[in-house]
């Protein structure tokens, strides 16, 4: 972020920035490219004090939101009141899915908002600040909710984008570095999805808009940002954040091969990996392994549920058989996977547990990747909250949506995982983030050709994923013997078994966490001194994808 004193912009765009913010990156690359100057500061709990400072140093006539998480809703709120109690008048206004699907009730729990951009905000942001002076005019913008003294006004709804080609390529600035030096972009092909899974907010996000329920950019636009960023930043691996990476239908396909043509052509397949999100019915051998052979590393799998009434109550239209081809299609090509997995849902018994556990052993014994999991939570606007809603089981608010089991007992199950598991899933320094950051560097050093060296590494590796694995499962069949086989009356009789089972799992997690700092520790230097052979030294030996097709010699091909 520079910093220019007393200077007024236009706007300044606030969000997590996790793997860079595409949403709002593309909104400031929109705004910039109307003439607007803009400033993006990242957002992360605690960092209030530095964005006050640059909201006095740039002195914006607007400052947006980007709430792309509901649970942040109170965190910013609590920043808008922390900005205005320092005296900042500019114009709030918030984007992201909650305030989109529930514009009322964000600006009824945040009165500091004056307003919030509803779904695509490119567009209607550009408008705001054109008439930003003129309140009279809001009403004539497009997905726009405001104020009119203790009125809150919504105007109607704006198409989405019919053409992501017309926008600009998001705004960049210096890539993050993935291990060995090796840059790192975020990346979107496509914009939206076909499905109608039961928990997730991307259909009513782009499906109570008019407009295609999925739009995909054409492959040369995104060919063409990747050789940029390629040749002017120097990124090799490109994460792409699709909600889906399509490849199911004839069109899908076809798509996916241009793009693989495009990426042969400019050179990037042999000099690039990237990584996709897909559900587990895009993967099939032919298509998987001609994305392998253009740079593909690293999938992330919507698998959800490892039992047949999960998988229906998500409405993932896919069955068990099908999560498990997928996941060991993965494995037998050697790409680096996650998994998403939902051991609780609300139709959750004692039975699908079990199924959810057997799941995970069968997938997660090898080693091959860390299992994580985490209980569905009901988001706003999706048809499981209405259905949870219907039947009287919505519990918990708005940043903390919850519900109850139709077990009383999953409820204790439940909290207690939570309790026990919270630091090994999700903590920054916990085991999951350890073992998967580890699993990943291995991963990319074996992909960008370093093969050999470093096998006792990775033996070691898969054997404490794997031992993480299974103390975990472990410890959840105990713990669910141990809360299911007692009335709930009873239940604090099993205290004592329920710490024990708490103590050995946490005591586990040390010992994997101890040894695998000092295992990587020690193959650290080994992988920081790889050559990097792969990766051309001068940007000049790169030309510009020109989409006609012409071929450029590439670099070494990938071992
Ligand atoms: C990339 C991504 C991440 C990245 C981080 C992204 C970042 N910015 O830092 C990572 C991997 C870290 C991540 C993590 C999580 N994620 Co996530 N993630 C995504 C994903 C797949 C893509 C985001 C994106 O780039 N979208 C593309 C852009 C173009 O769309 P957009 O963000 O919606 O932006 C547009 C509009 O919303 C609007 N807009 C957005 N912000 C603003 C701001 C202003 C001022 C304006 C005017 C307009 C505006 O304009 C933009 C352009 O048109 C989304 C799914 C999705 N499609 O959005 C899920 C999603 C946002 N994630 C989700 C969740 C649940 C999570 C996790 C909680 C998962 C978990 N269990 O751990 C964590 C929490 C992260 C945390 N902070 O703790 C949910 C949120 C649901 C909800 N209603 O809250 C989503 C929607 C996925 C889903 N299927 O439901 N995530
Ligand atoms: S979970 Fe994945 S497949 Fe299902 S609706 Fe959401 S983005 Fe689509």
């Amino acid at each position: 972020m520079m910093r220019k004193e007393n200077l007024r912009v236009d706007a300044l765009l606030i969000g997590y920035e996790t793997n860079e913010n595409l949403g709002l990156r593309s909104v400031m690359a929109y705004l910039q490219e109307s003439g607007y100057n803009i400033v993006l500061v990242p957002f992360f709990p605690g960092n209030d004090e530095s964005i006050i400072e640059a909201v006095r140093a740039y002195n914006p006539r607007l400052i947006g939101f980007s709430v792309i998480f509901q649970f942040t809703l109170e965190e910013f709120g609590q920043l808008m009141q922390g900005l205005r109690a320092n005296g900042v008048k500019a114009h709030f206004t918030a984007g992201g899915h909650f305030p989109s699907l529930r514009p009322e009730l964000t600006m009824q729990l945040i009165p500091e908002l004056d307003s919030v951009v509803r779904f695509e905000g490119e567009l209607t942001l550009a408008e705001l600040l054109e008439h930003l002076e003129q309140p009279q005019h809001w009403e004539q913008i497009q997905s726009l909710a405001y104020r009119e003294g203790s009125e809150i006004i919504v105007t109607q709804l704006r198409p989405l984008v019919s053409d992501l080609d017309s926008l600009p390529p998001v705004y960049r600035d210096e890539p993050q570095e993935v291990g060995f030096g090796v840059k790192t972009a975020s990346m979107l092909a496509s914009r939206g999805c076909l499905y109608n899974c039961s928990f997730c907010s991307i259909r009513q996000f782009y499906g109570s808009v008019p407009g295609a329920l999925r739009r995909v950019r054409s492959p040369q636009s995104v060919v063409e940002e990747m050789l940029v960023l390629f040749n002017d930043k120097g990124v090799r691996y490109f994460s792409f954040q699709d909600d889906d990476f399509a490849a199911k239908t004839k069109q899908q396909r076809q798509w996916l091969q241009s793009f693989l043509k495009g990426l042969s052509e400019t050179g990037l397949a042999n000099n690039i990996r990237w990584k996709i999100s897909c559900r587990v019915d895009d993967l099939e051998s032919e298509i998987l392994k001609k994305m392998l052979d253009h740079g593909l590393m690293a999938v992330y799998l919507g698998v959800e549920s490892g039992s047949e009434t999960g998988l229906r109550t998500l409405n993932k239209k896919v069955n068990v058989d099908q999560n498990l081809k997928s996941i060991n299609l993965l494995k037998s090509n050697n790409v680096a996977m996650a998994i998403g997995f939902m051991l609780f849902d609300p139709s959750s018994t004692t039975d699908t547990i079990h199924e959810n556990l057997n799941f995970l052993k069968a997938v997660g014994e090898d080693g091959y990747f860390p299992i994580n999991f985490c209980k569905m939570l009901p988001y706003a606007g999706t048809p499981i909250e209405s259905e949870l809603r219907d039947a009287g089981r919505l519990k918990g608010d708005v940043t903390q949506p919850d519900y109850n089991f139709l077990d009383e007992r999953l409820d204790w199950y439940e909290s207690l995982t939570k309790l026990i598991f919270t630091r090994r899933n999700f903590s920054p320094d916990g085991t999951i983030m350890l073992l998967q950051e580890a699993d990943f560097r291995y991963r990319l050093a074996e992909s960008f050709g370093f093969k050999g060296q470093t096998e006792s590494y990775n033996k070691m590796l898969r054997y404490l994923i794997s031992k993480s694995n299974m103390d975990t499962l472990q410890t959840l069949r105990e713990l669910l013997y141990a809360v299911m086989s007692q009335e709930i009356n009873y239940l604090l009789e099993e205290q004592n078994t329920i710490m024990e089972i708490a103590e050995r799992q946490w005591r586990n997690e040390m010992e994997i966490e101890v040894e695998l700092k000092s295992q990587f520790m020690e193959a650290l230097p080994l992988l920081n001194n790889l050559p990097n052979p792969h990766l051309p030294q001068s940007k000049d030996s790169y030309m510009p994808f020109n989409g006609s097709g012409v071929q450029i010699p590439s670099a070494t091909p990938k071992s």
